[in-house]
């Protein structure tokens, strides 16, 4: 079987919010839905170094703070899912950053408020290929045959004729 053009893998990190009100089940439940494949998964405490990292991005912001301090509060349930564009499709599943306009049927949309969203979700291909190498050992991510992928995608598809 050949699944190349299923490849792509994106990021997802349930933040403390969204472990501390029971939504890490809710989560994979919904990527798993999409048809995506979850091929890492695990619990931990974010260290200030990866944050840093992690949100270099915004370390100059005057919310970094509070924001680091809200992403080490509790464990976070990181996960790696990978199908055929894999990041444009969590993103649009997750919803945009501020939970209180992100469209509803997204887990942001659905599930969120504000800038507590529940998830991060790789925003590249690029930025999904750095998460993958900050948050997993190679060891920790699983290459597996999916029986459900001969269902969630054309022949084509699987082989990874642009369409
Ligand atoms: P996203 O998580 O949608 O990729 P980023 O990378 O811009 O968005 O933001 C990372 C996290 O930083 C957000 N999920 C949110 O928790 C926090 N954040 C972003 N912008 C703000 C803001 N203006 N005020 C407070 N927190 C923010």
């Amino acid at each position: 079987m050949n699944f190349e053009g299923v490849h792509e893998k994106t990021v997802v990190i349930v933040k403390p919010d969204g472990v501390q009100r029971g939504l890490v089940g809710e989560v994979i439940a919904r990527l798993e839905r999409k048809g995506l494949k979850i091929v890492g998964l695990k619990l931990e405490y974010l260290s200030e170094e990866k944050l840093r990292e992690h949100y270099a991005h915004h370390v100059e912001k005057p919310f970094y703070p509070g924001l680091e301090a809200f992403m080490r509060s509790s464990p976070v349930a990181i996960i790696c899912a990978e199908g055929r564009k894999a990041v444009d499709a969590v993103r649009l599943i997750a919803g945009i950053t501020d939970a209180s306009g992100a469209d509803a049927g997204t887990i942001r949309g659905d599930l969120a408020m504000g800038f507590a969203n529940v998830v991060h979700c790789s925003d590249s291909v690029e930025t999904a290929k750095a998460e993958v190498s900050r948050f997993f050992k190679e060891e920790e991510i699983f290459d597996y045959s999916k029986t459900e992928y001969l269902h969630v995608y054309m022949e084509d598809e699987r082989k990874g004729v642009q369409i």
